[in-house]
């Protein structure tokens, strides 16, 4: 792997290949493969991390884990690779997920053209010649005609602008940007703000590790028990030498899991029938819970029957009464926040040295040099974590400057909201294609499912444009438009935009415009709508 050396300056050339690509994590590693080890393109791959490995890069944090199943959160692309590797546990955690990631780097050479340490902050389209200059931060530069972004849906670090946070005297950390070295608890006050998938991962180890542990809660959230295990030789076998069905699988489902939703609805079960599915489902922990009934995400009434018995658990779980009733999730249908799993999570609440405070009741007004004020109370910590998410999506896109057609700004075509053809491409930004973007699956879907199926469909456009002589290829307005009001009406299909401070419309960062981003249609239909485009010659694209 190179490492950027000495700052360049800004008058240094640019250097110049086929495509640039931004991020050295799932996405951008089999981006490279594919445009150079398929279509032979000379590429360069800057990531800012000094290792490769993305979202399991940065973060890092005690309890971290993949809430994917290990071998479906896996490339499918070489069958020999699925074969070799090995996967330990159910749900992964980060170390395992970079030692697989860096295995692919080294069995597939990819490591010779990433350039760590390389924050890319500008992008610039040149229409005379069709092609992109990249900036980094240190002023290197470098040409080529096609940038692709392969920078996350989850890289953007969201943390609250809490006053007085600047004086605390203790330490503090965000959970996407964990020290390397670890962070030592032993005999320490935590503070933990934030119980999405991540509060809800951490404050079990958390209150294991730590002299005491207060959990900052603001929205009280459904988790399903993990279930996490080792997976038995028996197991390993059975997954490798189902692989390809595994695989087929993943591709015809909503979510990129390796499982279908049930065909059934809730409202054709009795009340018996219903608990004894959800009980089951339970037992057998993870995000399979929410595919028990087909309506679940599409009917208030089916939802609650499944937020119901969640709630039931809670109450079941927590022995005292208050701090079961500040558990349970009132304020949105089940799932329509990204659903959490956990270990012991609800069950930690039970422990001696663990205290809920809900900031519902009385909000975080400050932090003090001793640690979070609330509007009635002060709490001592020595430790603040903050695993309050991301600035989802749009956040890393952002941070680069990027500008098309005109030096016209990512930041202005998106004022209102993220608008993009398919996730895939923004109209007025030529030659720019983004993996997983706003208005595609990504999120909502398996990610490594999704992003090998845009990674696909990326390379086949560029090998067409390459292979027809041609230079350059974008989004139409039209099509951008259609596309936005068909991502509009396929979320409110769904009960998905009833959680109204879900990160999927972009309500957990302040000024941030509500759009639904993600692409609600489901994996598998959205995945036939991109392969009919390029079908029928890129219709919505203009290509010259
Ligand atoms: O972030 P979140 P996350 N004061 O935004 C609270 C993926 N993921 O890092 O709900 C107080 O979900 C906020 O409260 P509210 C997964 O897709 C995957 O947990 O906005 N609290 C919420 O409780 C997931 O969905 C894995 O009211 C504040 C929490 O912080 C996504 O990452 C593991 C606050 C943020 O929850 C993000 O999850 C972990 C404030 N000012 C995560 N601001 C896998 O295993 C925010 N909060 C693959």
């Amino acid at each position: 792997l190179t490492t950027r050396t000495e700052p360049v300056g800004a008058e240094a050339p640019a250097r110049a290949y086929d495509a640039i690509i931004v991020g050295a994590g799932f996405a951008g590693l089999y981006q490279l493969h594919a445009l150079r080890d398929r279509l032979g393109l000379s590429v360069r791959v800057l990531e800012a991390g000094s290792g490769i490995g993305g979202t399991w890069y940065w973060n890092r944090y005690p309890g971290a884990r993949c809430d994917s199943e290990s071998y479906s959160y896996s490339y499918s692309f070489s069958r020999e690779l699925e074969q070799e590797w090995s996967w330990t546990e159910r749900y992964p955690e980060p170390a395992e997920i970079r030692r697989y990631l860096e295995h692919v780097a080294a069995r597939f050479d990819l490591a010779r053209d990433i350039q760590l340490e390389t924050r890319v902050t500008r992008a610039d389209f040149d229409e005379e010649a069709n092609a992109w200059t990249v900036t980094t931060e240190a002023g290197e530069r470098f040409v080529a005609p096609f940038l692709i972004t392969a920078v996350g849906c989850l890289s953007s670090a969201n943390i609250p602008k809490i006053p007085g946070l600047e004086t605390f005297a203790g330490e503090w950390y965000h959970t996407g940007r964990w020290p390397h070295a670890g962070v030592d608890f032993a005999g320490k006050r935590v503070g933990l703000i934030g119980t999405g998938s991540t509060g809800i991962q951490a404050a079990p180890v958390l209150a294991a590790e730590a002299a005491h542990l207060t959990v900052f809660q603001r929205t009280a959230n459904y988790s399903i028990p993990a279930r996490n295990g080792p997976i038995t030789p028996q197991e390993q076998s059975r997954i490798k030498a189902n692989y390809a069905e595994i695989r087929a699988l993943t591709r015809t489902s909503t979510n990129g899991h390796p499982f279908l939703i049930s065909e059934r609805s809730a409202h054709d079960a009795t009340p018996e029938e219903r608990r004894a599915l959800y009980e089951s489902a339970w037992e057998a922990g993870g995000l399979r819970f929410r595919a028990v009934f087909r309506d679940l995400l599409v009917d208030k009434a089916a939802n609650d029957t499944a937020a119901g018995f969640i709630r039931d658990k809670i109450r079941q779980i927590v022995r005292d009464p208050a701090t079961a009733a500040a558990l349970t999730p009132t304020d949105h249908p089940f799932a329509t926040k990204r659903p959490p799993i956990d270990t012991d999570y609800f069950e930690t609440f039970n422990r001696d040295n663990v205290r809920l405070v809900d900031l519902k009741a009385s909000p975080i007004e400050a932090v003090t040099p001793r640690g979070v004020r609330t509007g009635d109370a002060e709490y001592d910590l020595d430790v603040i974590v903050f695993a309050t998410g991301f600035d989802a999506m749009t956040g890393p896109l952002l941070a680069m400057d990027i500008r098309g057609s005109g030096g016209r700004g990512l930041k202005e075509a998106w004022a209102a909201g993220p608008r993009t053809y398919l996730g895939l491409q923004t109209a007025g930004f030529p030659n720019l294609f983004t993996i997983t973007g706003p208005g595609s699956p990504s999120v909502l879907c398996n990610m490594p499912v999704a992003i090998e199926q845009h990674v696909d469909w990326i390379t086949a456009c560029i090998g067409h444009v390459r292979g027809h002589g041609l230079v350059r290829v974008e989004a139409t307005a039209e099509a951008s438009d259609r596309w936005v009001d068909h991502v509009n009406e396929a979320a409110n299909a769904t009960l998905l935009p009833m959680a109204n401070s879900s990160w999927y419309l972009g309500a957990n960062v302040p000024g941030k415009p509500r759009v639904f981003m993600p692409y609600a249609g489901g994996m598998a239909a959205y995945a036939q709508i991109c392969a009919r485009v390029a079908r029928n010659g890129y219709e919505g694209f203009a290509l010259r």
